[in-house]
């Protein structure tokens, strides 16, 4: 079992497309550990989009990613971070093929409905960015619903 980071990005909050990417991911069979709605400092989004802090532009990405809210959801289930980023597609949402979630929601490069952590290791270092101890839960399965 693996729990990767995923933001659910200011397209989807502000389009209405949370419930539907959520549910993206319950029906791969993903476990919610974690979600939650919140603003991203800029102190947060320049630690976390570091790898991009010397393009042209990354402006633009900072003043996207604080235009609402974002939500932050920990999913966890056997190889999260790669089964995760297989769902979301391609960073580019105009290569990615429909059927992925950026294939069907986002608009392109940018706009590009959701974060989601690239490695075991990124993930690790994602979930603590952005979630509390407190806030990452451990849970059985226990109950199912009817169809
Ligand atoms: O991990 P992923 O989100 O697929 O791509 P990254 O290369 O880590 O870039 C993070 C983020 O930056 C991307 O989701 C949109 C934005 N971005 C952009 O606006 N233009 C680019 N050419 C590359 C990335
Ligand atoms: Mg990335």
């Amino acid at each position: 079992m693996q729990t990767s980071l995923i933001l659910l990005k200011p397209d989807c909050v502000t389009g209405r497309k949370v419930g539907e990417v959520i549910k993206r991911f319950e029906e791969a069979g993903f476990q919610i550990r974690g979600c939650k709605l919140f603003r991203l400092s800029s102190e947060i989004l320049n630690e976390h989009y570091a790898h991009l802090a010397s393009k042209p532009f990354f402006p633009e990405i900072v003043a996207f990613m604080q235009s609402s809210p974002v939500v932050g959801l920990a999913v966890a289930g056997d190889n999260a971070v790669d089964r995760v980023r297989t769902l979301l597609g391609p960073t580019d949402s105009k290569k990615a093929d429909k059927g992925t979630i950026r294939g069907d929601f986002g608009v392109d490069v940018m706009v590009n409905v959701a974060h989601a952590s690239d490695s075991a290791e990124n993930a690790e270092i994602e979930l603590k960015r952005f979630f509390k101890d407190e806030e990452l839960f451990d849970y059985a399965m226990s109950y199912t619903t009817k169809p």
